[in-house]
């Protein structure tokens, strides 16, 4: 039986500057979305967002092991992915705002950022939408020998979709650099997964030869160790790999799906929220090892959510793209 203290001695070690980097990053995501939710309730904020809080040890596990000009792509709930990868939140609530300081000019919103600049190759309002894009990606890294790797997060309801499996096949046998990530947070849109997926998860990347693993998603560190190997592994050219990270959403599907009783129980969200937060197990972990002080967690804290109230007053005080630049840049 591996005790807790065997897992966690076979977890790859940092200097304490990447554990404290890792905790603000994931402060960043919780802080943004909790200002995301308060636009849309006061009604600034036009349409829909799907919020990440709850699984911000995943998207910051995973970007933390990659090189800056490293690939991502990223799925409607793709906030989280963002700020991991290094995008500002200023331009973030710009775009969600629809003004023209956002990543796209104010015209994509939520679903469709993208941030060429930090290898974001963009959200992606279709499940599945950016497995080919990922897949792409690391088609032409292996191509140019750049060494970047890509990779694709998708939620399990991208499990149902065959794209992913055409990219699989292909990717294993041109060995690409890609890792497919898949987020297991349990519900597909108001589904529990198990009524949509069956068999085994990680026997559909094993199908076509992929190695395949699943890992905490709640666990930072067991997320970041399993990525460093495995983008070790894809940069060193031995090819994809599927990671399976079982996590949770703590809110709706989007911000307005608030009465959720008729699909999960509130105990069932309680339970995460007091025993599973992906924070809150970081920062025990952090104090207990002596790591940091709460004073230090706690000063993280506070100058986040001081960058997150500038960065919410710069896009509601930004102006609106020109009304003549409706039709440029938009392609259908
Ligand atoms: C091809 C396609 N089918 C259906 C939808 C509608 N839809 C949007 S999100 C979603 C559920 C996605 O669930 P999952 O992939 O598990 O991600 P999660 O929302 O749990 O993060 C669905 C069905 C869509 N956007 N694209």
């Amino acid at each position: 039986m591996t005790t807790t203290a065997d897992r966690s001695s076979s977890l790859v070690q940092v200097g304490v500057d990447k554990w404290l980097q890792m905790y603000r990053r994931m402060q960043m995501i919780r802080l943004f979305e909790e200002q995301v939710n308060e636009l849309y309730t006061r009604a600034l904020m036009p349409g829909l967002a799907h919020l990440y809080v709850g699984e911000e040890a995943v998207a910051v596990g995973i970007c933390e092991a990659l090189r800056a000009d490293d690939y991502i792509t990223s799925t409607h709930r793709g906030h989280g992915h963002c700020v991991a990868k290094g995008a500002s939140p200023d331009r973030m609530f710009a775009e969600l705002l629809g003004k023209e300081a956002g990543y796209c000019r104010g015209k994509g919103g939520s679903m469709h950022i993208a941030d060429p600049a930090t290898g974001n190759l963009g959200a992606n309002a279709i499940v599945a939408g950016s497995a080919g894009i990922a897949t792409g990606a690391a088609f032409a890294a292996k191509h140019l020998g750049n060494g970047r790797v890509a990779i694709c997060f998708f939620g399990e309801g991208a499990l149902g979709q065959g794209v992913v499996y055409e990219v699989m096949n292909l990717a294993a046998l041109w060995k690409l650099p890609v890792i497919y990530v898949c987020e297991n947070n349990m519900y597909t849109e108001y589904t529990h997964f198990t009524e949509t997926t069956a068999g085994d998860v990680l026997a559909r990347g094993t199908a076509f030869g992929v190695p395949s693993e699943s890992v905490d998603g709640q666990d930072v560190r067991a997320v970041y160790s399993a990525a460093t190997r495995l983008v070790d592994r894809a940069r060193r050219g031995e090819g994809p790999s599927f990671l399976v990270c079982n996590t949770y959403r703590y809110t709706g599907h989007h911000v307005g799906d608030i009465n959720r009783e008729y699909y999960r129980p509130k105990q069932e969200e309680l339970d995460w929220k007091t025993q599973r937060d992906p924070i809150k197990l970081f920062s025990d972990w952090l104090l207990s090892q002596k790591l940091a002080d709460a004073a230090t967690l706690a000063r993280i804290e506070a100058d986040v959510r001081a960058e997150m109230q500038t960065a919410v007053d710069f896009a509601i005080a930004a102006p609106y793209p020109a009304p003549e630049e409706a039709e440029l840049h938009v392609y259908a």
